[in-house]
């Protein structure tokens, strides 16, 4: 710690509203540069990259393909797709030097129906699914709360392309199964909800929303969600059947956004059954059929060798948004408690009295053995006061501290402690290795 880039503030930023953006900014994970713009610090994108990690295992999992796109685009494409005038003020508009109009993307139908329709020319190559985790950019309007909503924002998009519409249904299904276990590994409870489908288009779409009551939309849902299993990993995205059941599972009780809401069917609810709270929309689903692939020509050859314009979908999800609110689920009065999957470090090694020869010599010899087991260690070695130590682990919540002092030391023993549940308890030396050696 003593050389890690960790600027801890003391005091509460009075600029940040919410607890995720105090403690974001407090815990030295990021820096605004501009309005909605933020720098991510050594922290914070060690969470950044976690969060991202996970969605790409969830992806390839579900059968999808990570690209990478540019952030700038040709106005062109959008021209053709019929969106460049209908998008309005919250696009970036650029010109080159040599006058060109150019974007920098909010989202990229466009672009990834361009690289379809110039390969892809058959039925026999569907379905497909390709994705990247890219830069964004939003002019909004009230760009608020830190990362949650920002200008300049990450993204995890995918865009499927099938022949007809029973396919592009399976290729979402695939896509709401994916995210359900994406926000479950995160260590949310994320509920798929009936949206409006905004800017993007289509019939269908699903947010993803977290509860929480900083959230921004108003939801409705019933509490059953609470208890739906989430399916294993080995769950089998090939079987449209078994994948088309668990949907069927997750979009049977009753779950809406304000803009979708049904005041007829929610009264339908039992009254001790009904959540009306307030939500984060972490990700976010859409079924468009052919609202890109038919101006943009996209087309594939159907085995009944007549041309067909291809189904399609885009599946969103908001990694930096995600970051702040995993913060807004989990987190007390002393700091953020990062869940085991995306935590920055797994365990903060607190060495009580530096200097000490026999406190180095077994932090040191932890944190060695650690390390080389695959364990992710942020060692304090600072010189700080003891309270100062305790407080910076709490705030910055790696889900395992473990303290060395000169008192257990001369016992064999150090202390290890749990930022979730505050349960202490003291372990041998020897143990440690045992209960933090190589992961399986
Ligand atoms: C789906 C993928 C789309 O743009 N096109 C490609 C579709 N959907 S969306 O709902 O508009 O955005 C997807 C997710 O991006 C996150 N997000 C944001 N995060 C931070 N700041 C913002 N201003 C912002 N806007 C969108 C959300 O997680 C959203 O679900």
């Amino acid at each position: 710690m003593s050389r890690f880039f960790l600027p801890i503030l003391k005091e509460n930023p009075r600029e940040a509203e919410i607890v995720s953006h105090r403690l974001m900014l407090r815990a030295g994970m990021i820096r605004q540069q501009a309005a909605g713009s933020f720098s991510w610090l050594p922290l914070g994108k060690r969470v950044l990259d976690k969060v991202c990690q996970i969605i790409r295992e969830e992806q390839n999992r579900a059968g999808a393909q990570e690209i990478l796109m540019p952030t700038i685009q040709s106005a062109d494409l959008w021209i053709e797709s019929g969106r460049y005038n209908d998008y309005g003020k919250e696009m970036l508009r650029i010109r080159d030097r040599q006058d060109r109009a150019m974007l920098y993307g909010p989202t990229n139908e466009e672009m990834v129906t361009d690289i379809f329709r110039a390969y892809v020319r058959s039925y026999k190559d569907l379905p497909l699914n390709l994705y990247h985790i890219q830069w964004k950019f939003r002019d909004e309007v009230r760009p608020r709360f830190g990362v949650m909503r920002s200008r300049e924002f990450l993204m995890k998009d995918a865009y499927s392309f099938d022949l007809d519409y029973e396919g592009a249904r399976a290729a979402y299904n695939r896509m709401f199964v994916a995210y359900l276990r994406t926000f479950e590994r995160m260590g949310l409870k994320a509920i798929p909800m009936r949206a409006d489908t905004g800017p993007i288009g289509g019939d269908l779409s699903h947010e993803f929303i977290i509860l929480a009551s900083t959230g921004e939309s108003a939801v409705f849902c019933h509490k059953d969600f609470l208890d739906l299993p989430v399916p294993p990993a080995g769950i089998d995205f090939d079987n449209d059947e078994e994948i088309g059941g668990v949907v069927a599972q997750w979009t049977e009780p009753y779950a809406a956004t304000d803009e979708m809401h049904d005041e007829a069917a929610w009264a339908g609810v039992p009254e001790d059954k009904r959540l009306a709270a307030r939500g984060i929309e972490v990700g976010h689903i859409f079924h468009f059929g052919t609202k890109y692939s038919k101006p943009m020509k996209a087309a594939v050859t159907g085995p009944d060798r007549q041309e067909h314009f291809v189904s399609m979908g885009s599946y969103g999800i908001g990694p930096s948004r995600l970051a702040a609110a995993i913060i807004e689920a989990s987190h007390d009065e002393n700091g953020i408690i990062w869940p085991e999957g995306v935590a920055p470090f797994e365990i903060a090694l607190i060495n009580m009295k530096p200097g000490d020869r026999d406190c180095d010599r077994v932090c040191e010899e932890l944190y060695a053995g650690m390390t080389s087991a695959g364990r992710e260690v942020l060692y304090d070695d600072t010189d700080s006061r003891a309270g100062a130590k305790f407080a910076t682990a709490d705030l910055i919540g790696l889900p395992w501290q473990v303290i060395v002092g000169p008192r257990g030391v001369a016992a064999g023993e150090v202390e290890v402690k749990s930022r979730a549940t505050g349960e202490r308890e003291n372990l041998p030396v020897s143990a440690l290795a045992e209960r933090f050696g190589a992961r399986r």
